[in-house]
């Protein structure tokens, strides 16, 4: 590329110190949706984030992640949010009504609010895929959407606030200043 020719370009931020993360986890599967709760909270922590700020939300299914999600990104002073679920494919047709409306949910949450919610629902067709993707395999699926939130907590500020991105503040905090 020609040196003259420089868009501007946004660069992925990796420290995630100020920001406030909520995770919103399935119970069902919790033995595979506990061990991606694990793995993105040491991403979140290797980032700098600090456990008084990240909140933790669990619901029964991932059917009921949408719903929770929502409301945490729309209730303000959060910065992304983590979903995290295991849908497992079963006998029946149950499992494709589960994960599409999960997807789709939460791609209309992070759309309808503007607050990134990143996607670690697991669609596995076994048990054995699922175990491979949390951890006690190969790779954590949960790491990897700690460290997207991470990113996409810092692009949403910047693409919001131009080139001088601040964590959000604490929801106690922007109540406080708009009374005044
Ligand atoms: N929920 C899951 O998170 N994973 C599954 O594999 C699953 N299966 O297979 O049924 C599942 N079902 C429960 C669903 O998410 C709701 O909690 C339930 O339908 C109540 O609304």
């Amino acid at each position: 590329m020609s040196e003259s020719f420089s868009p501007k370009q946004t660069r992925p931020q990796t420290s995630a110190a100020g920001f406030r993360f909520a995770l919103v986890v399935s119970r069902f599967n919790s033995f595979i949706t506990e061990r991606l709760l694990a793995g993105a909270l040491d991403a979140l922590k290797a980032a700098g984030a600090s456990a008084n700020r990240i909140e933790v939300v669990r619901v029964p299914g991932s059917f009921e992640i949408p719903l929770a999600a929502k409301k945490l990104a729309a209730r303000g002073g959060v910065d992304a949010v983590i979903a995290i679920g295991c849908v497992l494919r079963g006998e029946t047709s149950h499992f494709d009504y589960v994960a599409s409306e999960v997807a789709r949910g939460v791609q209309l949450a992070q759309l309808d609010t503007g607050v990134p919610i990143i996607f670690c629902v697991l669609t596995c067709d076994t048990l054995e895929q699922a175990i491979d993707r949390a951890g006690l395999k190969g790779g954590n699926k949960g790491h990897e959407a700690g460290v997207a939130a991470v990113e996409m907590a810092y692009l949403a500020r910047q693409l919001r606030d131009g080139s001088n991105a601040q964590p959000s503040k604490s929801l106690s905090k922007s109540r406080r200043k708009s009374r005044r």
